[in-house]
């Protein structure tokens, strides 16, 4: 028997449970899918069981997401967590994994908040064993408790800065921080001086982890470029260049990181719209004020909708369930207009602040468009930028014609680590928009299903019409 919802919300991180307490706050019945085996998402993952002594030490907008996470384990909505969704069909139609079965649900309408990724980082030697994302180690810490002692963090933004705080404030030896902030950063950021005043408290929060860092005594290398990670067979140091000097520093462990991206292969799978973003240098679903996408019944919020941060994501959430209401004839357009005015206005002001914020750290080209034949670029079907080359050469001229060539993409990520590249790479080539070269064409199932998992499902049958569901 299918389970029929008024809503269906994948993602139980800040915009997917905000939005889930709001629908059920209008007695809707909602359902919260998750992969995760608890509710959080990236920002407050496991923040109600933390393996940490005193988990205080990664920061007050970490430890005050329990206040969240707690009123939706309270709140009236029918929770899976370890339910990862791979695919989501026509008419609300959702098929989801859990305990190696697929099951399905059917919803009048979807919000979907599957987060962000962090924005890939081709540089020479980044496959290597050793070499991890400066997110990753930040999943260690927070889930297992686990740090790495002596480790270089580079690249750039504020993420990166936390979390070698985080390390810090734990006692962790860090050998270095190689700082990619291209030099002029407040030249670039001027003309959005007003966002950033706007929001006084973040920015008195980003340079406290500065100067916690600076008075930790760990060597910064500021502005740093043309970065390699040395090694043969694993990572056993970072080359890198400052001041027209070669550097070079030792450590078994780097942790790389550029900025997040919004995490797309839900929204590309159901073939919604998408834009480049010139602003975030980013794919991102193109939306209303309220999340709604080109797709009826289904809005997209929180970072997966374009970077914003996890508190735009709880007003993102609140928005889009109250449009939601608003469909489902839970509440007029008046109430929908009143109640969605003081979340529309913090969008607006933190969308503001976020154009600060992409000016000052915006990644370098060097950083996301490699121009070593050798440097890797699809790690799943091992595609170097010399192998893709080849095969643009040969008229393969965007990513699906690329894909087919050169097996990029193909492999379990489903593109994750390589599309963004791609994309750049084809418009560089043929110095055309990347909003012209276009992304990978991605298509259900999401993630890899066993064939076992595959035979045991056996509901065939179309799944029921909205206008079919009985109330
Ligand atoms: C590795 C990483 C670490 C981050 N750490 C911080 C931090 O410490 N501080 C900070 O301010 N920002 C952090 N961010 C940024 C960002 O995650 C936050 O702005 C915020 O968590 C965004 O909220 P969200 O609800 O949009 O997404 P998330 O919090 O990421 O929640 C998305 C949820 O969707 C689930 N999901 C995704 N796909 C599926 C699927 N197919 N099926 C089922 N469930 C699915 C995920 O398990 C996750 O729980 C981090 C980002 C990344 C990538």
């Amino acid at each position: 028997m299918t389970e029929i919802f008024d809503l269906a919300i994948i993602g139980a991180g800040p915009g997917g449970m905000s939005a889930a307490l709001q629908a059920a706050e209008f007695g809707a019945s909602v359902v919260v899918l998750d992969r995760k085996a608890t509710p959080g998402g990236q920002i407050y993952r496991d923040v109600t069981q933390s393996p940490l002594l005193d988990p205080s030490v990664l920061g007050v907008e970490y430890t005050e997401g329990a206040e969240l996470v707690n009123a939706f384990l309270e709140a009236d909505i029918d929770r899976h967590q370890n339910a990862d969704v791979w695919h989501i069909g026509e008419n609300g139609e959702v098929l989801y994994s859990q305990d190696n079965q697929t099951h399905r649900l059917v919803a009048r309408e979807l919000i979907i908040s599957p987060g962000a990724m962090e924005r890939p980082f081709p540089i020479a030697g980044w496959h290597l064993p050793g070499v991890m994302t400066a997110g990753s180690a930040q999943v260690m810490l927070k889930s297992d408790g686990m740090v790495k002692d002596g480790a270089i963090f580079a690249g750039t933004g504020p993420l990166l800065y936390l979390i070698v705080a985080q390390y810090l404030r734990l006692g962790v030896t860090v050998n270095a921080v190689v700082d990619t902030t291209p030099a002029g950063g407040v030249g670039r950021a001027l003309q959005h001086l007003g966002g950033a005043l706007s929001k006084p408290a973040y920015l008195i929060k980003g340079l406290k982890l500065l100067n916690e860092i600076r008075k930790a005594g760990v060597p910064v290398f500021r502005h740093a470029s043309e970065l390699s990670v040395l090694g043969e067979s694993k990572a056993v140091g970072l080359q890198f260049k400052q001041d027209g000097r070669t550097h070079s520093v030792n450590a078994d462990h780097i942790f790389l990181h550029q900025g997040v991206i919004p995490n797309l292969n839900m929204t590309r799978a159901l073939g919604m719209d998408h834009h480049w973003s010139e602003q975030q240098l980013c794919w991102t679903p193109t939306l209303d004020d309220w999340g709604q996408s080109s797709i009826p019944h289904i809005a997209v919020v929180g970072d997966a909708a374009g970077i914003q941060g996890a508190e735009a994501a709880r007003h993102a959430g609140r928005l889009a369930a109250l449009q939601v209401m608003h469909k489902l004839g839970k509440m007029d357009k008046a109430d929908l207009k009143s109640m969605s005015v003081n979340h529309l206005k913090a969008m607006n002001s933190f969308k503001a602040f976020r154009r600060f914020l992409d000016a000052y750290y915006a990644p370098p080209t060097q950083q996301r468009i490699p121009t070593q034949n050798s440097t890797l670029v699809c790690r799943c079907e091992e595609q170097t930028v010399g192998q893709l080359r080849a095969g643009f050469e040969q008229g393969a001229k965007d990513p699906n014609a690329l894909k087919a060539l050169t097996r990029c993409g193909m492999g379990p990520c489903q593109g994750r680590q390589c599309g963004h590249t791609v994309s750049e790479l084809l418009a560089d080539w043929q110095s055309k928009p990347v909003s012209e070269v276009g992304y990978y064409r991605l298509r259900s199932p999401q993630k890899l299903l066993s064939i076992e998992e595959l035979s045991h499902f056996q509901e065939v049958q179309p799944a029921p019409k909205p206008a079919e569901v009985s109330a």
